[in-house]
């Protein structure tokens, strides 16, 4: 019950009724990687932080405590009105995981950790996988540092302000990578549920581009302006939404959303002078994302001109489909037909830290079904024996990594397919 019991636990930090609101460095945020910290000390793990927010808990291995650990985790942040499972699931699942590991005995080549990585969502910051990215390299310090949140807030500030990183926890300045690293996550789709698995096996991340459209209009009086005289930055917003639509359905299997869009000055009687929106854009096929992402700049660029006004589009973040590494997708295999006979290979539509991760170390990510496939919505919900299957799985797994030969630089290498 401890796994369920905590999950609701954290659910109850930043839950603002219609679901849960946990923006990377807010007081919900913070409280949540507070409570994680607590039970990670009372289990007895070696807690750290790295300087982005990123916190880590070691399960050390007397025999191999300096050696690279196997990885596992996710992120305790949320979206707007998010789930209880996104993120929170596969960290607290990883510390179960070690728990019982560590509650069974079993002696341990490697160390184990699990991570809760900060900022996935990038839905206080406008970069997503923020935390795992300047881990894995991909995004240096001061790029992030240099952040602005909606809210005016610097990432910067916001690192070393009141809700950043956690007091009495040791902060490293970077990390060596693990020698593997596997995601426990909820599908946040209706696959499994459709054909009926329980665990899934993923093969794959699909690759997102996200952007930011700035619209350029002319504001005026609603009433005065004659209707052929118009600048509307909405009108020309609106056109490029619906652009954006046409764009992924003529492609297949991409999908592209305007999520966000906020008019200016946004009052009934005055033409909508700048509209901001943005853009996420995801496709398995990265030379599709490619085809769209052109193909909407293009039609940018007619509504501008038309409509005589000014759009900008700036691509705010840009990360190429990933594929799980063969020897760690093997181990995922192994450990879920075991458990579930209808284990299905899955990709994954929804982008994960293993993203980042993948670019130090082999990385495998664990599914579990979602009912009625919903997720980034307070209703999202799992059945609580698959939420136990889920961290069974990953116990095998972690203890296969853990035991695999080790190859290369430390990483569990290609002999261990
Ligand atoms: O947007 C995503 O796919 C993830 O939930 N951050
Ligand atoms: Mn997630
Ligand atoms: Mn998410």
């Amino acid at each position: 019950m401890r796994l369920h019991g905590r999950l609701a636990e954290l659910a109850r930090l930043g839950a603002t009724g219609e679901g849960i609101d946990r923006g990377l460095f807010t007081p919900a945020e913070r409280a949540a990687r507070e409570r994680l910290a607590s039970w990670c000390r009372a289990a007895g793990l070696r807690l750290e932080q790295d300087r982005v927010g990123n916190l880590f808990a070691r399960l050390d291995a007397p025999g191999a405590a300096g050696g690279a650990p196997i990885q596992c985790g996710s992120h305790l942040d949320t979206v707007r009105n998010g789930g209880a499972y996104d993120g929170a699931y596969g960290v607290v699942g990883g510390l179960e995981a070690l728990q019982r590991i560590a509650a069974s005995g079993r002696p341990l080549q490697r160390s184990l950790e699990v991570v809760a990585w900060a900022g996935e969502e990038g839905s206080r910051f406008p970069l997503g996988c923020l935390g795992s990215s300047v881990y894995a390299g991909q995004t240096a310090y001061d790029a992030a540092a240099a952040l602005v949140a909606d809210d005016g807030e610097s990432f910067g500030a916001a690192v070393r302000g009141p809700n950043g990183l956690l007091d009495g926890v040791p902060v490293r300045d970077g990390f060596p990578p693990p020698a593997a690293y596997v995601e426990l996550h909820v599908e946040q789709g209706p696959v499994m549920e459709n054909c009926g698995a329980r665990l899934g096996i993923v093969s794959a991340i699909a690759g997102q581009r996200r952007f930011q459209v700035a619209i350029e209009g002319v504001a005026g009086h609603s009433g005065t302006v004659p209707m052929t005289h118009r600048a509307d930055a909405l009108c020309a917003a609106s056109e490029l939404v619906l652009a954006v639509e046409r764009a992924a359905l003529a492609a297949s299997d991409t999908v592209a959303t305007v999520g966000q869009l906020v008019v200016d000055p946004n009052q009934t009687n005055i033409i909508p002078g700048h509209v901001l929106l943005r853009i996420d854009l995801r496709s398995i096929d990265d030379g599709r994302i490619t085809a769209v992402d052109a193909r909407i700049r293009d039609e940018a660029a007619q509504v501008a001109q038309t409509r005589g006004l000014r759009i900008g589009v700036t691509l705010l973040e840009s990360r190429p489909a990933v594929t799980m590494a063969p020897p760690m997708r093997s181990l995922v295999r192994a450990a879920c037909l075991e458990r579930d006979p209808q284990a299905v290979d899955i990709v994954s539509g929804a982008g994960h830290d293993a993203m980042c991760v993948a670019a130090v170390a082999p990385v495998g990510m664990i599914f579990v079904p979602s009912i009625g496939g919903r997720s980034h919505v307070g209703d999202e919900r799992t059945e609580p024996a698959d939420l136990e299957l889920g961290v069974d799985a990953l116990v095998a797994v972690l203890l296969a990594a853990a035991s695999a030969a080790v190859g290369g630089s430390g990483a569990v290498g290609a002999s261990d397919a």
